[in-house]
This record gives C-alpha cells, structure tokens and sequence, in this order.
C-alpha cells in the first residue's frame, strides 16, 4: 500500500509520525491496533454524525445481512432512502445513488453539461470534489496537504474546461461569467467548503451564485458530500436557504459505507439513461448494506435533537480554542459551522484558500503531536476539517481543548517578542 494508507489523506506526512492503524471503533473512539483508546475527531472524515457502530446502524445492518449484500436490481431500501432525501432537500425531486462522493460530482458534472449545451465549468481554489479529472485543478484535501498543484496524470485537456476562481469572491464569478458568456455549464461548490479547513460561505455568497448562474443559463451544483445532513439535516441548502440545481451528497447518507448520490429536479434526472441520453452506471450503486445504514441514520437524525446537541458541542470546542488562542497571543483563526470546524494557526481570519495557505503548517503539526501524546485523533492537515458526533461528550472536547493549550505553551508556539 503506497504510503500505508488506502487514502493518501491518511497520511501523516504533514505532521510527522506514523498513521495510526485501527482495530476497533466505538462511538468517538477508536482503538488501535496496540490497544490504545483515542477520542476521534475525523470519524472516517465525516460520515458518523452518530459516532461509530450507533445501535440503529448495527440493527439495520445485521438485519440486511440475512437478506443480502448486492442485488443487482433495485431494492426498497434505495426507495426508502430516495424518499428520505427528496423529503429533506429542497433541490431534491429525484436521486441518482452511486458508490462515492467522486462519482456524484463527476456525474453531476456530465449531466449539468449535457443538459445546458456548455462544456466550461467554475470550480474554486482550495475545493476539493472527488479525484475525477476534470476537477482535479488547485484542489483542496490531500492534494493541498500535499502541496501538489495537481495531480500527474491528469491530461491538460481534461482540466482545460475548468476555471478555476477564489472562494467567496462574488465578483470574480460575475466577471468570469462576462468573460465566457454562453460557454459555462455550472458553477460547482461546496457551500461551506471543508477541504482546504472548514470555511463557512461569506453573506450573500452563495444568494449571488444562485442569481448569477440563473441568470446566465448555467446550473449550480452544491457538493454536499460533506454538508449534507451534517449541518442541517436538510444540508446547507436548508441551513443558507439557497437551493441548487444540482446536489451531490455522500458521507452520511451512508452511514460509514461506501455510498454517494446526485440529487435535482425530475427534468434535469431523467436526462440520465435510461430515461435520457446522459450516461451513468455502477454494478454496487444504490448498495442495500449502505442503504440500510443511511436510513438508519437519517431516522436518527429526524426529529430528534441531535443537531442542537451538535451545535453545542461544536460551540464549546470553538470557544476552548478560540480562548487558548488569545489567552496564550497565538493568532489562530477558528472556523465552524455546526460540527465542522478547523483551527488556522498563526492567522485571524480564513475566508479562502489563500488565506488558509497561509496559516503555519509547522505550528499544526506540533499542534497535532501534542493531540496525539493526548489520546486524541484529528485529521493530520491544516488543510482538512475536525468531526464531531453526537457520541461525544464535553469532557472529549475538553480533551482536545487541553492539548491544545499545552501545545501553545511550548515555546515556538508563542507570539514573538514586540
Ligand atoms: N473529502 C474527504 C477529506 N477531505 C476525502 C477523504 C479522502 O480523500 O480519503
């Protein structure tokens, strides 16, 4: 395994040391494989808002099991989940299930050019949609982490269709749309971007997308992937009040197993084969394991009040680092929505790629040491957003708080002089 890692996320490149191997997970903890107990803040990066193994999740799965893994056929889970995310998501009549996040946007991306005609697409600095080519351009994640401008391999042309514009910056859409008028097919976006840090959209930000590419004939996708019911359970589009044409979701409509989706109007949907001439397929899609598992979690998730317990949780760690920051005159800029959240070290404020690529890598990873010596796992990159589930409790946060602290006492740590 190249790395030691199946992702190369997984790496600890950035922060030194070796990546953990894992042998058990329960709620926020994992056990590695020496038998050692971590408070976990990656949660797989995103998909257990429930934590590890919820009781639900177990049941639904064990139950699937007698009944099989893989039809080939659609199954009534798939109709259950569809019905579930069609419910929740204002942009969502119709739903598309695939295996990943990367096919949802890849998907998304064929379908949004074939329905407008337009080959160009807008994607931003510091996003990251998947590994498929043609958004594969200054791209955020493990491609940031790792201070690569792209990926080899990946054909000029493939990226020749992509602008690629700074997040948060209205006018730069509204004057690349000037530029090529009639030639862009969408403008895809993670509407709180969580792959160069957790950076929440500016006011207005992702309104204006919406009328600009309305206004110009163009789709706009929301890369949910992330987003979608973690910061709302109607994702961001709920929580911003801006709805897509196009929604890519993955991560916790699945529950932990491998599992994306597309999601939009009937007349964009049925442009997919077979209904329409865009093609699209997969032998595991819409697989009745990871069907069962996202029901599970999206009837957990409904009604109850598991985003409020969030959004607690989510503000106590924010408050904890935001005060060790200042008490210890560390800049550190802390950026949360709900239960995403990253800690910029060594700069105010991040409201996009380049001011995230200027925080101090070097600060994070003692920051990272200084997490691990403490039992706690969180994504090795300044670059990558922090978890949190239901399952945790403040005395996790506090864990995580208190390392924290201890790492702004070290001295290279401190504010110089003056
Ligand atoms: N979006 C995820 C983290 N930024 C991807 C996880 C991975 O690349 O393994």
């Amino acid at each position: 395994m190249p790395g030691g890692v199946s992702s190369p996320v997984r790496a600890h490149a950035a922060v030194g040391g070796h990546p953990p191997v894992i042998a058990a997970a329960q709620g926020c903890h994992l056990v590695d494989a020496g038998g050692q107990r971590h408070v976990d803040f990656v949660l797989a990066y995103g998909p257990h808002i429930l934590g590890h193994n919820p009781p639900p999740v177990v049941e639904a799965l064990r139950r699937q099991l007698e009944r099989g893994v893989a039809y080939g056929h659609t199954c009534e889970l798939e109709v259950e989940l569809a019905e579930r995310i069609c419910a929740a998501l204002p942009g969502a009549e119709m739903v598309r299930f695939v295996s990943s996040g990367t096919e949802a946007t890849m998907s998304a991306l064929r379908l949004a050019r074939a329905a407008t005609g337009r080959d160009l697409v807008i994607k931003f600095a510091g996003a990251y949609h998947g590994h498929a080519d043609a958004l594969l351009a200054a791209a955020g994640s493990g491609v940031a982490t790792l201070g690569l401008p792209g990926s080899a391999g990946v054909p000029a042309g493939a990226v020749a269709d992509t602008l690629v514009l700074p997040y948060n910056s209205a006018s730069a859409v509204v004057e690349a749309f000037a530029a090529h008028p009639d030639r862009i097919a969408a403008v895809i976006v993670e509407p709180v971007a969580g792959n160069m840090g957790c950076v929440p959209p500016a006011p207005g930000y992702l309104g204006e997308l919406r009328r600009v590419t309305r206004d110009a004939g163009a789709l706009l996708i929301f890369d949910e992937v992330m987003t979608g019911f973690r910061v709302a359970f109607g994702g961001a589009q709920t929580l911003y009040g801006v709805v897509p044409d196009l929604t890519c979701l993955g991560k916790v409509i699945g529950g932990g197993l491998p599992v994306g989706a597309y999601a939009g109007p009937r007349a964009l949907m049925e442009q997919m084969a077979p209904t329409g001439r865009v093609y699209q397929a997969g032998t595991l899609s819409g697989s009745p394991l990871a069907m069962a598992a996202g029901v599970a979690v999206l009837d957990t998730l409904r009604g109850g009040d598991a985003y409020v317990r969030l959004e607690a949780l989510g503000s106590r760690l924010e408050d904890g680092l935001r005060s060790a920051s200042v008490a210890a005159g560390v800049p550190c800029a802390v950026n949360r929505v709900g239960s995403m959240l990253t800690a910029f070290l060594g700069v105010e404020r991040v409201d996009d790629y380049e001011a995230a690529r200027r925080s101090d890598v070097e600060a994070f990873a003692r920051v990272h040491r200084a997490w691990r010596e403490a039992g706690v796992i969180w994504p090795p990159s300044q670059f990558e957003a922090a978890f949190l589930s239901t399952a945790h409790t403040p005395a996790d946060i506090d864990r995580a708080v208190s390392a924290f602290v201890g790492a702004l006492r070290e001295p290279a740590l401190e504010a110089p002089d003056g």
